[in-house]
């Protein structure tokens, strides 16, 4: 092993199940990247997955030499990370919880047969809802809590950040605010401890004579955001892409970073029993903590509403 900072270990290896539009651009974000030194891609069509492997390999010229094929499930035995794209995504009109039988049946068909491989990395789920097939893939396999990962509002907060950082014409990367909950209809903006170098997102809004209805519009549209992507090209990639990309190299490098994922709660913000979007710390163990935001009373409300809403579908699901 060598130090933290650096790769921990000499090859990494990385297995990405689902080669559709969420996942081909994410072998490209990691190839873009030089992260890991072997991606294997799993899909049902096969003929795509082959396909895809030999146009990413083009890339090694002039990325970093990797090791690129298409693959089975069987050769994620010995894999550090297992990224779950695979699932129908949703049609224009369609919510993310609509997808929950369909992706369910499909994800319990993947992550069988990747234990039985003798997998013991960390999974890492994108396919939606993604905070109900997170618990299902732990669930599902039998890991510890700190082993599944989801993708969670990991996205949401890059598109909160984006709009106010549009917003107050400040780069994104100084907007430390975040997307709570459900990666879904019931998330929210946690705006009361959002800060900009460390002074209130609040108070500079106030000072810049933004208004409270503003941001919330702001909010709202960072809810919808994935609706009108959808309504206008089929589906949303390059976002939550780059999101999965992040996650990946926080693990494999060994990190610690403190990112938005769907992480397991044990008590924090008096929830139990659920995966949903909140800071957490990542690194090569996987999820080696939860940063429980301070929330208001009202927020904390919100956090509570939008386990519920997760608790209920996931129980009807999983019956
Ligand atoms: P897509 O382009 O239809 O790709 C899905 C892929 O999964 C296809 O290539 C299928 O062949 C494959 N697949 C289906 N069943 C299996 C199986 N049993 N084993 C292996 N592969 C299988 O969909 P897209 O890539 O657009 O979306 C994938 C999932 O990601 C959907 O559930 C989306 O809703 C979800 N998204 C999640 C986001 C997030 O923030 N977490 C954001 C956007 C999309």
């Amino acid at each position: 092993m060598e130090e933290v900072g650096t790769l921990s270990k000499s090859h990494q290896k990385v297995v990405l199940v689902g080669d559709g539009a969420v996942g081909s651009a994410y072998a490209f974000a990691l190839m873009q990247q030089g992260l890991a030194e072997e991606l294997v891609v799993v899909d049902v069509i096969k003929e795509r997955t082959v396909g895809d492997a030999l146009d990413l390999e083009d890339a090694q010229a002039f990325t970093a030499p990797k090791k690129v094929y298409a693959g089975e499930y069987s050769d994620a035995k010995d894999a550090d990370l297992v990224v779950i794209t695979a699932g129908a995504p949703q049609k224009p009109g369609e919510t993310r919880l609509d997808l929950v039988n369909k992706n369910l049946k499909i994800l319990s068909s993947i992550v069988q047969p990747i234990v039985d491989s003798g997998f013991n990395g960390i999974f890492l789920i994108a396919a939606n809802p993604v905070d109900i097939l997170t618990y299902a893939t732990w669930k599902f396999s039998g890991f510890p809590k700190n082993k599944v990962i989801g993708s969670g509002t990991s996205l949401d907060t890059s598109r909160l950040r984006v709009a106010l950082g549009k917003k107050l014409n400040l780069d994104p990367r100084s907007v430390d605010a975040y997307i709570l909950g459900e990666h879904g209809d019931t998330e929210f903006a946690a705006y009361e401890e959002a800060t900009i170098g460390s002074k209130p997102l609040l108070q500079i809004a106030e000072e810049k004579g933004i208004s409270k209805d503003e941001l919330a519009e702001i909010e709202d549209q960072t809810r919808n955001k994935a609706y009108e992507i959808i309504n206008r090209k089929g589906a949303t990639y390059y976002g939550v892409a780059t999101s999965l990309m992040r996650i990946t190299r926080a693990i494999l490098r060994d990190e610690n970073a403190i990112l938005p994922v769907g992480a397991s709660l044990d008590g924090e913000y008096g929830l139990d029993d659920v995966f949903i979007g909140t800071p957490a710390i990542i690194n090569a163990t996987g999820l080696a903590g939860v940063i429980e935001v301070p929330l208001s009373s009202d927020e904390k409300a919100k956090m509570a509403a939008s386990a519920e809403t997760l608790k209920k579908v996931t129980k009807d699901g999983l019956a």
